[in-house]
Order: structure tokens, then sequence, then C-alpha cells
């Protein structure tokens, strides 16, 4: 029933990137007749043979709902539900897996957070910490947030060169904010922020602190008792776990003190006509039948990741996007936004000339097989903090090679000609 991965060979020398492109089927395939390069990884991750496998395995021989039955494929499907969250626990250092909620997104679990616990802990005039470089995921729960109980939104500013103006934000906690909520990695500038440091410097003020890990989580090892967060948030599909998989991880004190977010079956204890009571944590939060298949699928996300040993793909994809860094500088014309190679992960946003990134990103496809992501990202305020409507941004993980970045840059030249006419 389980799969295995090969992660290392017996020496545990780390596996190489076309061992590892071998187990993702979709990497062989070609579009518009050329082999496909796929750099749109921030959006959604490719998935290994390994979670597809997993999940038909599910569906072809202990199909069942779970928690509920007492026969034998129920039993079998609860187990594997229930095993998956201990996966994903350990993966994030999680002290215990009733400490993982699981949801079908980042946004999801943001939502929960703030219909639950802001719903009790938010009040008019609270003051609510977030930045200028919020995926709309962790801007637009607040607002609403905000809008129901008359709380205040203040945002640290992001620099010229994509870095959180921390001065600023020690000044926002004078105020003694409620809640700092902040991404551990920007989608679009690849900004990794001092994580532990901001949270540091939230409790000293009182705050509780949110960490919107949707790109953290997939690409650099992340340890949630380390960082000492309160809730943080990640999603199953960017870390090449199945689309609608993710979860919610929270300090147990404070999920035990939240009310439920959605009432159904699965979160309740005891239900008369009028009132209910809940389930222990975490199926409280897990109302009706879960994605059983997409936990599974999650299960065996990390169980390849966790193979790979996530220090590697750090380092694979710092290395890779240093090397894009300087490859896609030499194109006259190309501006790239966001910090140096040291202080971002695996995303570069940039423009070429004034193409539109639209019109880039369909050339690149066409021309060269190569698939970008164009437009705001999901991130709005910071495209309007530096003046532009939308950029091109190309974004790597564990199965991207040196050789697709050059078929980036040759696509990129082609662009520039097929526009200098
Ligand atoms: N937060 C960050 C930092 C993200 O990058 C994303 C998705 C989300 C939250 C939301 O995740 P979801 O799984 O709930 O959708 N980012 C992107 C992107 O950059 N392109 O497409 C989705």
């Amino acid at each position: 029933m389980v799969t295995t991965n090969r992660s290392s060979d017996t020496a545990g020398r780390p596996r190489s990137v076309e061992e590892i492109r071998e187990d993702f089927p979709i990497l062989s395939r070609r579009v518009h007749d050329k082999p496909l390069v796929y750099l749109d990884s921030a959006a959604s991750s490719q998935k290994p043979q390994s979670v597809i496998e997993a999940m038909n395995v599910y569906y072809q021989t202990y199909n069942a709902n779970v928690h509920r039955g007492v026969y034998q494929i129920s039993e079998e499907a609860t187990a594997a539900l229930e095993r998956a969250r201990v996966k994903v626990a350990r993966f994030i250092n999680a002290r215990q897996s009733k400490q993982i909620v699981f949801t079908r997104n980042t946004s999801e679990s943001i939502n929960l957070v703030a219909y639950s616990w802001g719903g009790v802990n938010i009040q008019a005039g609270d003051l609510i910490v977030l930045t200028e470089m919020e995926h709309h995921s962790n801007l637009v729960p607040w607002q609403l947030l905000a809008q129901r109980s008359g709380a205040r939104l203040e945002f640290i500013p992001v620099s010229d060169d994509g870095l959180l103006r921390l001065d600023v934000y020690e000044e926002l906690l004078r105020q003694r904010p409620k809640l700092v909520a902040f991404t551990h990695m920007s989608n679009v500038l690849g900004t990794i922020n001092p994580a532990q440091q901001i949270i540091a410097q939230a409790h000293e003020a009182g705050a509780v602190t949110l960490l919107d890990a949707a790109q953290s989580v997939p690409h650099l090892p992340v340890d949630v008792q380390g960082l000492d967060a309160d809730f943080v948030c990640f999603s199953g599909h960017k870390m090449l776990g199945p689309m609608g998989s993710g979860a919610l991880y929270g300090k147990k004190v404070l999920l035990e003190a939240m009310p439920p977010f959605m009432g159904g079956g699965e979160m309740i204890r005891t239900v008369s006509l009028r009132e209910s009571s809940w389930n222990d944590l975490p199926w409280k939060f897990e109302a009706g039948t879960p994605a059983v298949a997409e936990a599974i699928g999650l299960g065996a996300a990390v169980d390849y990741l966790s193979g790979l040993g996530m220090e590697h793909v750090a380092r694979h994809e710092r290395e890779l996007t240093a090397y894009a860094l300087e490859r896609m500088r030499s194109v006259p014309g190309l501006t790239v936004y966001g910090p140096e190679a040291e202080q971002r992960g695996g995303v570069v946003s940039f423009t070429l000339d004034d193409i539109h990134p639209h019109d880039l990103a369909s050339i690149l496809d066409q021309e060269v097989g190569v698939a970008i992501r164009a437009g705001h990202h999901c991130a709005q305020p910071l495209m309007e903090r530096y003046g532009l409507a939308a950029t091109a941004r190309a974004s790597f993980y564990v199965y991207t090679t040196r050789d697709e970045i050059d078929v980036l840059v040759e696509g990129l030249r082609k662009a520039k000609q097929i526009f200098s006419f």
C-alpha cells in the first residue's frame, strides 16, 4: 500500500535532478512539439508517481468514508488519513499531530483563523499588522475581519530591493497589535523573511502570529517549534501533493480555545436539537467528510520530500536561482525584482523592455515550450508599490534543471527579436 521513493542511494548521495525527474510522469510530455519546461511551481507543483499511486491505491483498494465505519476498509482509510496527519506534523516538527488541521489550501487555513480565532479575539480598535508583500489570501480575510469587528490594519512596508522594513515594524509593535500575519516567502519577489525574529518581536509585544508558509514549507526546512509560530498555513498542491489538500498548524492552547469554523458532521461530540458540543482537536475544525485521497496524497508528498531532504531541496533551489539571476540579467532590457539570491527562494519576477508579461508568457509557451506565470500574482498591493501592473514570473522546484533555465533565456531572446519589429 505504501509506495517507496528512492531519495538517495545506499551511500546517502543526494539524488540527481535527472533521477528525480524520472519520478514525474508529466515532465516527459511535450507542448507545441517541444519538451515541456515547467517553471510555474510557485502556483502549483507537479506530482511524483508515488503521490499519484498512493491516491490510486486508496480509490482502488480501500475507498470508504472515515471515522465512522466499523468495517475493514473504512478502518484502513481512517488509519491512512491519520497516518498522513502524523507525517505532516513530523515534517514541520509539530509537537502533536492533533495540531494539524486538514484544509483545502492556504486560503482556507487563513480564513479558518480569521473567522474562528479572529471572531473571539479581535475587537473594535484592535490592530492587525500585515505586510505590503502579502498574497491576497493573507490580506482579504483580515480586511473582512476588520470590516466585521472594526479592527485596524497596518502594513510593514517593503524596501526598493524587496525586503521588509523591520525598522517600521518595530514602530508598529509599540502600538501593541493583537496579531501579526506575514508571509514566510514572497510569491512575487522570492524574499525569505526573517520569520523567527519577526515572531519573537511580535510575542514580546503581546501579539499572536500567523505565518503564511505557502511558499516556504514546500521549499525550505520549516520547524514550527523552532520558529515558535502560533499559526502556520500551507497548501499541499504546492509541495508535490494533490490539489485540494492543505493544512493549518496551530499551538494547542490557541486551537483548543477557538470555536469551530464550520458546523456539520465529524466536528461534533453530541448534538441535540438546540445545541451541540465539539469533537476534540483536530476534528473540531474538520466538518463533513474530509478529502481522504488528498490527505493520503499529501502524506506521500511529504514522504517524497523528506526522502530528498529539505536541506537538499533548499540548496538545489538556491543554486538554481543564483544561476537564473546571472543568466537572465545577461538579457538586455530585462529587469528582475526582489533581493539577491542569498535572501530569496526559487522565484524570479521580471519584465523585459515594455513587452507585456502576458505576451511574453505566450511567446515562451509557443516558441520554446516554457510555462511561466504572468500577471499580478494575487499581490496587487505589492505590484502597486513598484508601480507595475504585472510581471512575468519563473519559479523552480526539485525537478528544475539548469538546461531549462537556458531554454527560458533563449526564449526571452527570441521574444526580444519578435518584438523588435
Ligand atoms: N500565500 C502565498 C504566499 C501564496 O503564494 C499563495 C498561492 C497563497 C497564499 C494561496 O494559496 P492557495 O493554495 O490557497 O491558493 N500563490 C500562487 C501563486 O503565486 N500563483 O498562483 C498561486
